[in-house]
């Protein structure tokens, strides 16, 4: 097998690219990365990818980094299904790219950030947690949700239009991060994002569930730390 995926299923993008490979039947072996054990930064791992973050994938010795580069890329090079990126239609791709851009610095930045400051943070570095952060943090995801609401889904099924594409797998995979921190009203409030959630979950079959074992079952250690603290 020539296409190995380096990645960690507690990581977002890394689940967005894993699940594009398995429903799409594209070959690969998989080389699980521990952030936890800090597998990521160990020199072997190094060698692979300088910038020590999950997903990598080589393709036969064609290395490349970022999960939105690699989505494009594994759509185009192993023929995928157009609907999840139909590089001939150039505004729908354009409104594709529009999303993955952006979410970069609002979905994953916000969600990943309100997840780290309940979980990871005070886990990894023995602090409390700093519930100011926290509040920004809810504030900033809710301000994401509406404009996932108002300015991508508008009326359609999908956050590009009426097909799922490659924004709304690397879009679902980052507001579920909030489950394992109890946090996920902040998206279930909204209905439009609520039902486009559910859709793509159900979309994916049991294959989401099975990519997202991992990160749910952080939920009870969530719950015992946060209840351990009262
Ligand atoms: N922009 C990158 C982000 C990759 C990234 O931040 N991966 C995280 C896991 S979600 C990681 O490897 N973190 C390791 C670390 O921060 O030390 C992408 O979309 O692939």
């Amino acid at each position: 097998m020539t296409l190995k995926l380096y990645f960690d299923l507690g990581s977002q993008p890394s689940r967005a690219v894993y699940m594009f490979l398995k429903l799409n039947n594209i070959p690969f072996e998989e080389v699980f990365v521990s952030i936890g054990a800090g597998e990521h930064r160990q020199k072997e791992f190094r060698n692979i990818n300088p910038f020590q973050r999950v997903p990598v994938i080589d393709d036969n010795g064609f290395i490349l980094t970022e999960s939105v580069a690699i989505l494009k890329y594994l759509a185009k090079k192993y023929g995928a299904p157009s609907h999840w990126y139909p590089e001939n239609d150039v505004s729908a791709v354009a409104r594709i790219d529009e999303y993955m851009n952006w979410q970069h610095l609002n979905t994953r930045q916000n969600c990943a950030m309100l997840f780290q400051n309940l979980l990871l943070i005070p886990r990894m570095r023995g602090r409390p947690i700093d519930w100011e952060k926290v509040k920004f943090y809810r504030k900033k995801v809710s301000e994401v949700v509406k404009f996932l609401d108002e300015y991508f889904l508008r009326e359609n099924p999908y956050l590009c239009g009426n097909e799922i594409t490659l924004a709304d797998l690397l879009g679902v995979c980052e507001l579920v991060q909030l489950i394992p921190v109890r946090e996920q009203m902040l998206y279930e409030s909204n209905p439009k994002v609520k039902a486009w959630v559910d859709r793509v979950k159900s979309r994916l079959g049991p294959l989401f569930d099975q990519s997202h074992e991992t990160i749910f079952g952080l939920g009870a250690m969530f719950d015992q730390n946060v209840n351990s603290k009262m």
